[in-house]
């Protein structure tokens, strides 16, 4: 018998939501349970492609236009996608600290700096070149108020942590989550957790989501779909 697959988990929320540190606990409950996994953060800045995202977040002199920095965090996903498939072929689950949709809602809430074209840039351009990378078995979403994120160690350090940016990025994931208008992903692919509670509290809320995402794997056919 071949090993059962192992699941794709993204975790995905506002800057500050906690996916880095639910990610460190939901990876250590995985394991305790006997369940292989392993974690991969995005933006990977360990590439090369990796570096130049790193740079142009954390410093004013790193100026890359709009389509152009979209691109390389898009080429960010696809240097990885051999890796995330042989992974899940391995039967080991992939959680993912952000992904596709943070890709898309951060590029889309950017305010048009070209000129004399200010047009922001569009959801479905946004999604384009990720067309074809796997799709994750479940998107946990931490949703979190703003007041709650900007009180939060660290936040406003990097390139996007503004109010007004972040506040477009709430909007937007909401339309992804199909909870708006115009959505352009499954509402069934979200399992939404109220992030503004204690740590052990919203551990136990992505465990349930988790525990979901392996169902559906389970019941599923073992074949990775696409976005
Ligand atoms: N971000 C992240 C994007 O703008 N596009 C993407 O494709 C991804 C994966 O990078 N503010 C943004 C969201 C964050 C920033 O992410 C850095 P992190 O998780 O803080 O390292
Ligand atoms: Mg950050």
């Amino acid at each position: 018998m071949t090993t059962p697959r192992g699941a794709l988990i993204a975790i995905e929320g506002l800057d500050r939501a906690g996916k880095s540190t639910q990610c460190d606990i939901l990876l250590n409950r995985l394991r305790a349970a006997g369940i292989p996994a392993k974690l991969q953060k995005f933006p990977d800045r360990t590439t090369p492609i990796g570096h130049m995202i790193n740079s142009y977040l954390t410093t004013t002199s790193t100026n890359l236009d709009d389509q152009s920095i979209h691109l390389l965090f898009s080429a960010n996903r696809w240097e990885s996608r051999d890796s995330i498939l042989s992974t899940l072929q391995a039967g080991t689950t992939l959680l993912l600290d952000r992904y596709v949709y943070s890709g898309i809602v951060f590029s889309a809430a950017k305010p048009a700096e070209v000129i004399p074209d200010p047009k922001p840039l569009s959801i479905s351009w946004c999604k384009a070149p990720d067309v074809g990378l796997p799709r994750p078995d479940i998107i946990i979403f931490l949703n979190i108020g703003q007041e709650e994120a900007e009180k939060r160690a660290g936040f406003g350090e990097e390139r996007y942590e503004k109010r007004e940016m972040q506040e477009k990025v709430r909007g937007l994931f909401e339309r992804l989550r199909g909870e708006g208008s115009g959505s352009s992903t499954d509402k069934e692919d979200w399992w939404v957790v109220d992030a503004g509670g204690s740590i052990e509290e919203v551990a136990g809320e992505v465990w349930k989501g988790v525990e979901e995402g392996l169902r559906r794997v389970r019941e599923g056919s073992g074949e990775v779909r696409s976005i």
